[in-house]
């Protein structure tokens, strides 16, 4: 496939996506490219590395011990055995403040590494990443519930008003197309982004565990009517996995485009397909 006909695919998705929604002028919109992670972790957010971080307002869940936050002592309640000296969720779970993950233990792992029939590595990912299986048979999920974080960074940022998230971002590895990530707000469904979306978008194939077409970077911009607090990642089958999941606070920093080549590496394939067309 070529890159032109690629960008035209990610903006068809934008399109079916705002379409989608019940209110056109709230929509989500959805893009695909991130950017080399310098953790060897493959792609992470243009917004935010998860070794040399990024811009204000971005958090990132690395699954990594070794780049974890100091401010969040983070959980190794669903981490695979054997890996807890180097794989966790980064922020408390179920406590007082990050984020609480709520999912069924044994079908739900954070791990390093491929392992036949279980779980799958995201291309070029050599560092710990989570997953969810449905072990053969069902459907299983996993939930991130944001409430417990966002309240938090409200008390440290000393806002007046309980911020909100306007940016998920998040790698996506051997994408199937039994793998959903769903976005709620006071559990109300937002958004969401499906397997088959994206292999659609992109001319990916099922599963496969090294093709930039089925390994990519999700960016997902919410307009503040429509800004979430709780994703859902479910598969019917094996495996879901992820890693570099980004957050972006309502009160996020956001580069201003600029005309260079730089400025459209940073804000990716819609950016481009967009100059393509008005260059014609
Ligand atoms: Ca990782
Ligand atoms: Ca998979």
């Amino acid at each position: 496939m070529n890159k032109f006909s690629s960008f035209t695919k990610a903006l068809s998705l934008t399109a079916a996506v705002v379409l989608g929604s019940t209110n056109v002028a709230n929509a989500a919109s959805i893009t695909f490219g991130g950017v080399a992670a310098s953790d060897n972790s493959g792609l992470t957010s243009s917004f935010i590395d998860p070794i040399t971080g990024g811009l204000s307002g971005y958090f990132i869940e690395t699954f990594d011990v070794a780049t974890g936050d100091p401010s969040f002592p983070g959980s190794t309640a669903y981490t695979t055995p054997g890996f807890e000296s180097e794989c966790a969720v980064n922020s408390l779970n179920a406590g007082p403040i990050g984020v609480d993950v709520t999912a069924n233990p044994t079908e739900v792992g954070i791990r390093k590494g491929t392992q036949n029939n279980v779980a799958a590595a995201p291309a070029n990912d050599t560092t710990c990443y989570g997953y969810v299986t449905n072990n053969g048979s069902g459907t299983s999920s996993i939930t991130f519930d944001y409430n417990d974080l966002l309240a938090y960074f409200t008390t440290t940022l000393n806002s007046n008003t309980l911020l909100g998230i306007t940016y998920l971002g998040f790698y996506w590895g051997s994408v199937d197309t039994y793998n959903d990530f769903k976005f709620y707000s006071d559990g109300n469904l937002v958004t969401q982004i499906t397997g088959t979306q994206l292999l659609s978008a992109l001319g990916g194939q099922s599963g496969n565990q090294s093709s930039p077409a089925s390994n990519a970077y999700v960016n997902i911009a919410f307009s503040i009517a429509e800004q979430f607090d709780t994703l859902v990642i479910d598969t019917s089958g094996i495996a879901g996995e992820f890693d570099n999941i980004v957050i972006g606070l309502s009160t996020r920093e956001i580069p201003v485009p600029a005309p260079t080549g730089l400025a459209l590496f940073a804000f990716g394939l819609v950016a481009l397909g967009l100059r393509s067309r008005l260059k014609r």
